[in-house]
């Protein structure tokens, strides 16, 4: 796509100005703190200079660090880390937050309602009142619902970035659609968050400081922690003294991942794997761990489903019911080897019908049923065990270009005691191939044995509470009860993704509100795929999908195939973004919302329900010009919609002091808590309850599930062998001769957050202007690149250039990209699109359903193949000089 120069320059509502000449880059500075100026901070605080200072939460990252807000007529001037929480400021806020200052008073902010008046992404807009904007989009909604149905609504959102989700949960719900929403939990941790939840009841801490005492190993798998989170915060801190810096940590450090990151460079085992292969990796080193039996064969046999039975004839777990002729679905079968006879399991008592039993975990038996028909019946163990066979080390070396000897060893490190499993987004989640990925993990893990124990990997509680009473969860404000049966089944890819709908959803929650009193969260854990949902938009089908609610997500950087994305949003009647800048998504709405960011709005969370505790902060400041908090949005939305009744506070404070109401707290007292934890108690499926018997796990079993029974009950075989990517030098050999490497793209870089921090002017893009990627050096040669330059990196979907940055820490045939750039500094209108399709990954990713993960349709942003080559001139529109970095 050809630049001319003065396609830079912006008109007033597409702004992107930058270099504004009148934004001061000295605003907002404040003197130091001393220790004793912090020492002094605490909520309302009014300093000698008259800053106000509230005790708030940045939410500029997941990390949720707690910060003082400093503002000075309603103006942020200074933020200061708040040490009761343990927080430093980090990149992003730069010294005393001026990063944060500048972006929340930055010119380009969106600060009023925006009506599109032009055609979709001609870039003309009016400025409209926020009242206004409510009132049309509420009216509009409610035309696209009576023409089409309220399914015909879909929400967009991003990776965590505000606690207000439940209110669009809350919005969807009662508008009469099942929470439509498309997100990227899709590819990130909450579709794996919540398979977890039907095989262990509760998912094992997934980040952070997931090694309890006693770990033997940990495994890091596909995350590049060193920029995971900034440097400063509490978890990078603690990476940084245990994984880095200690040599004397009495662990080893296990890393899958073809770069050699930080925690590779210091880690005793580094497995540089071809991108996309981890299952069979994890397939191998099961097989090694099984035939040399150096599993936890107690663990497997007592707490774990592996010794149920499953029939040859249908593959599927023999129950109660056919085995007895009536019962419980969620009673199993198991052998007594002793009586040589099948023996029933009874979940709820977490025992068997007969006293005394030790069940066989392996073999194959003949079991009589009910009917008297007499069925042969193995273990589910023994079928793993089959399955694993299939990957002798040789097969596996050679899938994952790994060597044979460093396969085993892995295998070995792994059993050598008690693991973690600490996986990033470069394992299973990106690989579109995420179910049989995560089965494999999750037979590592139960061969350790040491899940929720000493060691191994801890398991996230239902809390917190405060007085012994559980605060309000997200999950009992989202309005499932609201819900349908009949909306359920109206969603795009019910059918399609039985372990990404409701269909699983029901059968997770029903254990959750058996075991933990309230149902198991929507949030992020079922995603309806954007493929699917584009071509809905388009042609009508399944059913038609008309209007979408995008916020705190720019759909234009995180979906695959920025093509199909455009051509989705243009097919809809409706489309509303809620932001706060003009993004490329937003280029393409009708409506614009000025968001309110975390400076301006009061904190409290559950954190999507996923961690056992809850934080908390403060409003900063009002919210400037015309911008509204998220919830104000929704809530705005609903009262216009009819809902009001169901709303009744009428502020984000109003919510919170309801949240923790029966706790016995008031909102003033839970801001200074700050951070809410239940104790963490390890082993807890040996607890004994109050009726005396066992506690077990909090799944449909009582059990690990191994073998996850819930997955059988929706007619899937959960053993799965491994799949090769769709995309590769094995599946599609005659692409890889066009294009000849592998293409795997994210790699987090500070200070960025996604596409976040990209604009001119904070001071952040100003510490790393432009996008790059890595390469081999001895790749680079052989092409003739060399350190710095652009080059343009293809695949069959389009092309993009990004800056080579040349090295040995990645391998001779893979590249990696960076994903989430976009240029503030651009033209909204088309075809410009604030340079979406200068440099964007997801130009060049697939979101063919086809191509994806079959359960759950996750696509690929980590296997694809593309081909490189050095543009001939740097783009027209690079200007070294450009981004000078600020003085601080
Ligand atoms: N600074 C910063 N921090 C962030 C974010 C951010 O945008 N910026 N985003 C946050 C979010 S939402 C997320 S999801 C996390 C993600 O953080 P990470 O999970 O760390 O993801 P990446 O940084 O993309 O790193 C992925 C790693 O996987 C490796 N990899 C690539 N392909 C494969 C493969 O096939 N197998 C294996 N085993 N490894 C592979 C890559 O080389 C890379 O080292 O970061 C969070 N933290
Ligand atoms: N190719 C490729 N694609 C990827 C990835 C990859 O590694 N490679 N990573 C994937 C992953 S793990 C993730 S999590 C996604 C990230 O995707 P997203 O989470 O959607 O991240 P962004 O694209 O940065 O979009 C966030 C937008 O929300 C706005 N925003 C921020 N906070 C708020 C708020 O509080 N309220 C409102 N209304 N708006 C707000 C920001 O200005 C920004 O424009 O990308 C995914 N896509
Ligand atoms: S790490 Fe930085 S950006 Fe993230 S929450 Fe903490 S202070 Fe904010
Ligand atoms: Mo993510």
């Amino acid at each position: 796509m050809g630049f001319n120069p003065t396609q830079y320059l912006n008109n007033e509502f597409s702004s992107g100005v930058s270099f504004h000449p009148e934004f001061s880059r000295d605003d907002g500075r404040y003197e130091d703190y001393t220790p004793e100026k912090l020492e002094a901070l605490h909520n309302n605080y009014v300093d000698e200079e008259g800053v106000l200072w509230k005790k708030s939460r940045c939410f500029a990252c997941h990390l949720v660090c707690g910060v003082y807000v400093g503002s000075k007529d309603g103006k942020v001037v200074a933020i200061a880390p708040d040490k009761s929480q343990g927080t430093e400021l980090c990149e992003r806020h730069g010294k005393n937050g001026i990063r944060m200052v500048k972006f929340n008073n930055h010119p380009d902010r969106i600060n009023h309602a925006l009506k599109r008046v032009g055609e979709r992404g001609e870039g003309k807009w009016e400025k409209i009142s926020v009242e206004q904007a409510l009132d049309e989009i509420a009216e509009k909604l409610l035309e696209v619902k009576a023409k089409y149905g309220p399914e015909s609504l879909v929400v967009a959102e991003g990776t965590y970035r505000t606690d207000h989700i439940w209110a669009a949960r809350r919005f969807a719900s009662l508008f009469g659609n099942a929470c439509q929403v498309m997100g990227p939990g899709h590819i990130c941790a909450m579709w794996k968050v919540f398979q977890q939840e039907a095989i262990y009841g509760r998912p094992p801490v997934f980040f952070g400081h997931n090694a309890p005492q006693g770990t033997k190993t940990r495994y890091f798998g596909g995350m590049r922690a060193e920029e995971f989170y900034a440097n400063r915060s509490i978890v990078s801190r603690i990476m940084k003294e245990e994984l880095w810096g200690d040599t004397q940590r009495p662990y080893k450090i296990l890393v899958v991942d073809p770069c050699c990151t930080t925690i590779a460079r210091n880690a005793d085992l580094w497995l540089p794997i071809r991108p996309g292969t981890d299952a069979a990796l994890k397939l191998g080193m099961g097989n090694i761990i099984v035939q040399e039996k150096l599993y936890d064969a107690d663990f497997l046999r007592d707490w774990t489903t592996a010794p149920f039975l499953v029939r040859t004839d249908t593959k599927k777990l023999l129950r109660e019911p056919a085995f007895a002729g009536k019962g419980n679905r969620h009673n199993f079968v198991a052998w007594d080897p002793v009586k040589g006879k099948a023996v029933l399991w009874i979940s709820d008592t977490r025992k068997f019908a007969e006293d005394g039993v030790v069940p066989a975990l392996e073999g194959e038996f003949d079991v009589k049923l009910a009917s008297g028909e007499t069925v042969k019946c193995k273990t589910a163990f023994t079928l793993i065990v089959e399955n694993l066979a299939e990957y002798p080390l040789e097969t596996v070396a050679q899938i994952t270009g790994l060597p044979e000897q460093k396969i085993e060893a892995a295998a070995r490190m792994l059993m050598d005691g008690p693991a973690s499993f600490t996986m990033g987004r470069g394992d299973a989640d990106q690989s579109g191939n995420q179910v049989n990925n995560l089965l494999a993990e999750n037979y590592l893990m139960c061969f350790t044995g040491a899940v929720d124990g000493q060691g191994g990997q801890e398991m996230y509680g239902v809390g917190p509470h405060i007085n012994g009473v559980r605060v309000v969860r997200d999950a009992e404000l989202e309005g499932q009860e609201f819900i349908s049966a009949e909306a359920k089944k109206k969603t795009v890819g019910y059918e399609r993704y039985p372990l990404n709908s409701w269909q699983l959803h029901d059968l997770v929650s029903e254990q959750h509100i058996k075991y933990h009193g309230t149902p198991r969260e929507i949030t992020h854990c079922m995603n309806v795929h954007p493929g699917l949902v584009w071509e809905a938009a388009k042609t009508g089908k399944p059913f038609p999908v008309k209007a979408i609610i995008s916020w705190h997500t720019d759909l234009m950087t995180w979906a695959a195939n920025t093509k199909h994305v455009v051509e989705g949003l243009k097919a809809m009647d409706l489309v509303v973004q809620m932001e706060y800048w003009m993004t490329p998504a937003a280029a393409l709405a009708d409506y614009v919302l000025p968001a309110a960011d975390w400076m301006e709005r009061p904190f409290f969370s559950t954190m999507e329900d996923v961690f056992d505790f809850a934080a908390t902060g403060d409003r900063g400041i009002r919210p400037q010009f015309d911008r509204q908090i998220d919830y104000d949005f929704f809530r705005g939305l609903a009262i216009r919609c009819g809902q009001e009744e169901h709303w009744p506070w009428k502020t984000y404070e109003d919510v919170v002091a309801m949240r923790v109401e029966k706790c016995g707290v008031s909102y003033d007292e839970v801001i200074e808590m700050g951070t809410i934890m239940d104790p963490h108690e390890l082993e807890k499926y040996k607890q004994v309850r109050k009726d005396g018997t066992l506690r077990g796990w909090d799944t449909a079993s009582g059990r690990v599930e191994i073998f996850p029974t819930l997955y059988d009950e929706l007619g899937i075989y959960p053993i799965l062998p491994y799949r090769e990517p769709a995309e590769s030098p094995y599946s599609t050999p005659e692409l890889y001769e066009q294009y000849p490497f592998v293409l795997t793209s994210g790699g987090r870089t500070i200070p960025f957050f996604h596409s976040d921090g990209r604009v001119p002017d904070i001071g952040t893009r100003e510490m790393h202007p432009w996008p790059v990627f890595m390469m081999n050096i001895e790749t680079g040669r052989q092409l003739g690149i060399r350190d710095g330059d652009w080059c343009w990196i293809e695949t069959p979907r389009g092309r993009i250039r990004q800056r080579a940055r040349l090295g040995n820490e990645i391998g001779q045939k893979v590249i990696q990209i960076q994903a989430s750039w976009w240029y503030p500094e651009m033209r909204a209108e088309e075809p410009v699109l604030k340079g979406i399709w200068e440099s964007s990954a997801n130009v060049l990713t697939n979101d063919d359903p086809d191509a994806g993960d079959p359960y759950i349709g996750g696509w690929a942003n980590r296997c694809l193949l593309c081909k490189v080559y050095r543009c001939e001139e740097p783009p027209e529109w690079f200007d070294e000089r450009k981004f000078l970095p600020i003085a601080e």
